[in-house]
């Protein structure tokens, strides 16, 4: 017996049209008009929106003073089904033990979605260099590396970024970059504090736009002279998307994302009374509204290739976690939860007030993601062969984001207050029912890991693109 998601508007990134989804097993195996109910369940979907459950690419558990997988079922009822995890490297150990220990120890057994790994270079010298190669033996096919945070063992140099962009290239893994010049930032945080300006407020004047937009740029040629794909995460404002976008279009494979935060917030939040503003503090940091409105530009234009959450939910919350800082702001730990609500803000803010469609919905916050990951069409897809993660969506729930809803384990919410248009009424996982209007059904550790493939999405075309660039040029 299978089951039949019935008259369902189905979203993907090119298309909307009404039609049966037939799952058997954890795969979806025919999609069409009428299709045979006898001896399947069926869920009736007509008036609802039905679309591949979401991927986002970017997010931290247990890594950068955040919770772990016990809180990954907030993804599920907010209609992710699928994050990607960056996996620390501890120093001393290669980049592939990293990943086989790390599932070991905190993703086994624990996860609830399913989940893809990514590397991050935490202990760069040669040896770590060297193991990029043999990621994808482990399911992995991309990793970051951070250009910040100058004096911390993971802050890598020009040498270690193009080292590893050469290295990367042999074996098809994308190089995820932190883009921010750690020199400038370290000066100017020091003459902040020293002056007495200790408040989250001027936490952004810290890391200003030029920091993050130098250091894309410098990125971007580092991958030019190491003939190599490039992913820039968490991209904030209109100068850093401008490069990526500029470099692209000269015949580069140069791709960033923008995360929700820099959608839906600007910097005013970081000058909230009672320190709330600590709630906002996150690498990059908010920007003016202006940037804000071009991240919508840039992901409705092509600009920048998905939204992620940067979901980071720092343990202690707010109470116990943020007033760490409380008498400097660089002292408050980066990052917030928001794998919950990703895909709430985008329909709300994004779909419902006509920034983007419903198909850029789908394309930035499943599809994308997926094919970044290395895991497309196994996910962010509705199609016949692929994982049956799917959402049906009912678009005419009203509701307002509450810490009351939150399954993220903090003490707040990211988008308190913010309204919510819509509701992931069932979620899917491989077949399964695991969410509920705003409940978890499922089990946890019920998640799997995704082995990705290597060249993923920013190697698509990348040799065809050179060989035009250098014709044009010739
Ligand atoms: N960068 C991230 O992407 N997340 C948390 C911390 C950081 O610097
Ligand atoms: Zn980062
Ligand atoms: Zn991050």
């Amino acid at each position: 017996m299978g089951l039949i998601i019935k008259n369902g508007n189905i979203i993907t990134c090119q298309n909307e049209f009404t039609a049966d989804i037939l799952i058997e097993g954890e795969k979806i195996v025919a999609i069409g008009k009428d299709l045979d109910t006898r001896g399947h369940e069926v869920v009736d979907a007509r008036g609802k929106y039905v679309f591949p459950g979401g991927v986002d690419e970017h997010l931290h558990y247990n890594s950068f003073n955040s919770l772990g997988y016990e809180t990954s079922h907030a993804a599920l009822v907010g209609g992710t089904t699928t994050v990607g995890d960056f996996v620390v490297q501890p120093e001393g150990v290669s980049l592939t033990d990293s990943i086989r220990n790390y599932k070991r120890d905190y993703v086994d057994g624990k996860a609830s979605p399913d989940y893809v790994l990514h590397g991050i270079v935490m202990d760069p010298c040669e040896e770590t260099i060297a193991d990029i190669v043999n990621l994808p033996s482990v399911g992995v096919a991309a990793c970051k590396l951070f250009m910040a945070y100058k004096g911390m063992p993971y802050y890598v140099t020009d040498e270690w970024l193009f080292k590893a962009l050469v290295e990367s290239k042999k074996a098809g893994v994308t190089i995820m970059v932190h883009a921010e010049n750690a020199d400038v930032i370290d000066i100017l945080t020091k003459k902040l504090v020293a002056e007495g300006k200790t408040e989250p407020k001027y936490f952004s004047e810290s890391r200003p736009v030029l920091t993050e937009a130098e250091a894309t740029s410098r990125a971007i040629y580092m991958a030019k002279m190491a003939d190599a794909p490039l992913f820039v995460v968490h991209v904030t404002n209109q100068l850093a998307a401008e490069a990526i976008r500029d470099a692209y279009n000269e015949g580069y494979s140069i791709y960033g994302e923008t995360c929700t935060h820099y959608l839906m917030l600007n910097d005013e939040n970081l000058a909230k009374p009672n320190f709330e503003g600590a709630k906002y503090v996150c690498n990059p940091p908010l920007r003016p509204q202006s940037d804000v409105d071009f991240m919508w530009e840039a992901i409705n234009k092509g600009w920048l290739k998905a939204v992620s959450s940067d979901h980071c939910a720092i343990i202690g919350g707010f109470e116990k976690g943020k007033k760490k800082g409380l008498n400097d702001f660089s002292k408050i730990p980066p990052g917030s939860p928001g794998v919950q609500e990703r895909l709430y803000m985008m329909w709300t803010y994004g779909v419902e007030e006509g920034k983007i469609s419903r198909q850029k919905f789908v394309e930035v916050c499943c599809t994308n993601p997926a094919k970044i990951c290395g895991i497309y069409p196994q996910k962010g897809e509705i199609a016949v062969g692929s994982d049956a993660d799917i959402v049906v969506f009912d678009p005419n729930y009203r509701g307002t984001i509450s810490i009351k809803d939150s399954l993220s384990g903090s003490d707040y919410c990211t988008y308190e207050g913010f309204e919510q248009k819509g509701i992931a009424e069932k979620v899917f996982l491989r077949g399964k029912l695991v969410a509920e209007n705003g409940k978890f059904v499922g089990e946890p550790g019920q998640g799997k890991q995704v082995m990705a493939k290597a060249y993923a999405y920013c190697y698509e075309n990348f040799k065809e693109k050179k060989e035009e660039r250098l014709a044009t040029n010739e």
